[in-house]
């Protein structure tokens, strides 16, 4: 529990044997779970996550934003944090992000990656890619958002209800934070973290994931209520 809010972690996994051990054993106290979303590992990923105290939840569907949904039907959590298994992203930053969340006045926080800290963190590549979609992004949904793809973040479980996400893909990361700000009632903030080189090979492809994440943002735009909620 942090302030009487009880708190839920969630991860999504994909071979990340490596650095799951490192972002669970960094986990803090007041945590009450953590949600690993293992999308059919083949490595020792789950088992792992399940003797470091996890709730390991299985998705054999591939893609990052199937493994948020099945993940974010779980969890219990009055706020829910996330972030990648692959401990690029500050574990230690949980309680300054909460209190971000609590201070903020809005239902949805997004850990921006950006300005950079460290120049090596992000490969040249990814950070043009990210650049170039949070622009499109700001300029299509008129509203400014600094990194996009950001997979750290920090909201209150009933946003969710009104949200909804379609994508199975990479894409999740963006639909989420549009959700967020195109639903007026929930509202969106951003604050900036500290990101780091991660540990495991990397899962995003950058050409294929960049196009995908491009054309479903211009999609949305142009179609914003089509889909389901999350099942
Ligand atoms: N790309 C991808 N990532 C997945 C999948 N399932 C879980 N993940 C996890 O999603 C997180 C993001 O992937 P990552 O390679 O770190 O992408 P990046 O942080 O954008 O460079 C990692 O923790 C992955 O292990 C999947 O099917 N595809
Ligand atoms: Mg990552």
């Amino acid at each position: 529990m942090y302030k009487d809010r009880e708190i839920t972690v969630v991860i999504p996994c994909l071979n990340e044997e490596e650095g799951i051990k490192q972002v669970l054993a960094r986990i803090p106290d007041f945590v009450d779970e953590v949600i690993v979303v293992d999308n059919g590992s083949t490595d020792g990923t789950g088992k792992i996550a399940r003797e470091m105290g996890a709730n390991v939840i299985h998705e054999n569907v591939r893609g990052y934003g199937r493994a948020y949904k099945t993940g974010l039907l779980h969890a219990r959590g009055d706020i829910i944090i996330t972030l990648d298994g692959d401990h690029s992203y500050p574990v230690d930053a949980l309680s300054y992000l909460i209190e971000a969340l609590l201070h903020s006045g809005v239902g949805f926080v997004s850990a921006s990656r950006f300005p950079v800290q460290d120049s090596q963190a992000m490969a040249r590549m990814n950070l043009v890619g990210n650049k170039i979609l949070s622009m499109v992004a700001s300029v299509l949904f008129l509203r400014w958002i600094r990194d996009s793809q950001s997979g750290m973040w920090i909201f209150y479980k009933n946003a969710l209800e009104k949200m909804e996400l379609i994508s199975d893909g990479m894409a999740f990361s963006e639909e989420i934070k549009l959700e967020a700000i195109t639903k007026a009632e929930i509202g969106f903030r951003e604050i900036p973290i500290r990101y780091s080189n991660r540990a495991g090979e990397k899962k995003l492809r950058p050409w294929r994931d960049g196009w995908t994440n491009l054309v479903f943002l211009l999609k949305k735009r142009v179609t914003p209520g089509r889909g389901r909620r999350a099942e």
